[in-house]
């Protein structure tokens, strides 16, 4: 399905490690949407080792946040390479003062908010693989690559996130916890947040089509 009629602005939030990368790419496959992921966006500059990548670094290994003036320049500028298109953004906002950023140079039509249990999420995280270049994202028993250690499409080398070692997810939990839930609240009391629990991917999947199709539809 592609969006043509409507310019579709959706956010997709959840803990570290609920699923979003996942769920967002197949929104992306089935609906066409342009995944705009904060996370994805700071690893490449970290790994280009820009000056952007070399000021968050030690925030990202560390599970720590950005802070908010660094991180609503950088996303109001990424957006604005998407502005005529629909787009699905993870990962931003984390904070209300981003919240109320971003609302304030585009209102959002769709929050997607995924709820997974903290004990499903810290098993996860362990086989967590990445491809940094694309951001694809792999777990043993659950997407276990092809070829262990190597990116299916380009075969080049996968790493473990260092802000996935137990002590930095523990702070990414509390942090989530503390500045993320608040968000929330802020797209509840907007009436356009809608929650989707699950303690799989698989489990979530049909009920954000079912909850999509006929708005996107429209
Ligand atoms: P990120 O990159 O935004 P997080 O912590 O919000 O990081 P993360 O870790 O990227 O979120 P995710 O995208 O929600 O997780 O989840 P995922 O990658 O799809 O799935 C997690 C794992 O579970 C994967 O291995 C996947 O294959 C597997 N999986 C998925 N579904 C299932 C399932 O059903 N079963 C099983 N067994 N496995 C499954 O942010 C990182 C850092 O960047 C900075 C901060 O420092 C942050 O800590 N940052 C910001 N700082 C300030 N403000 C912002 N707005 C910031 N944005 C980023
Ligand atoms: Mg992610």
């Amino acid at each position: 399905m592609q969006l043509k009629a409507k310019i579709f602005k959706t956010l997709i939030l959840g803990a570290p490690a609920s699923g979003k990368g996942t769920i967002s790419n197949r929104l992306v496959k089935k609906y066409g949407f342009q995944h705009v992921s904060s996370g994805d966006k700071l690893r490449d500059h970290i790994e280009r080792q820009t000056d952007l990548g070399k000021e968050v670094k030690s925030f990202l290994n560390e599970g720590r946040l950005v802070p908010d003036d660094v991180m609503i320049k950088f996303m109001v500028a990424e957006l604005k390479q998407v502005e005529n298109k629909s787009w699905l953004l993870d990962g931003f906002p984390r904070t209300v003062a981003q919240a109320d950023a971003l609302w304030k140079i585009k209102p959002v039509d769709i929050v997607l908010n995924l709820v997974v249990p903290f004990d499903v999420i810290i098993d996860r995280v362990k086989n967590r693989w990445v491809h940094l270049p694309s951001g694809r994202v792999y777990n043993i028993g659950f997407n276990t690559p092809k070829v262990m250690g190597k990116d299916d499409i380009t075969g080049e080398n996968l790493i473990q996130r260092p802000d996935d070692k137990p002590e930095a997810v523990r702070k990414r939990l509390e942090i989530y916890e503390n500045m993320t839930k608040p968000v929330i609240d802020f797209y509840k009391t907007k009436g356009i947040l809608q929650d989707f629990e699950g303690k799989t991917s698989d489990e979530i999947w049909p009920k954000i089509t079912k909850y999509l199709d006929p708005i996107l539809e429209k």
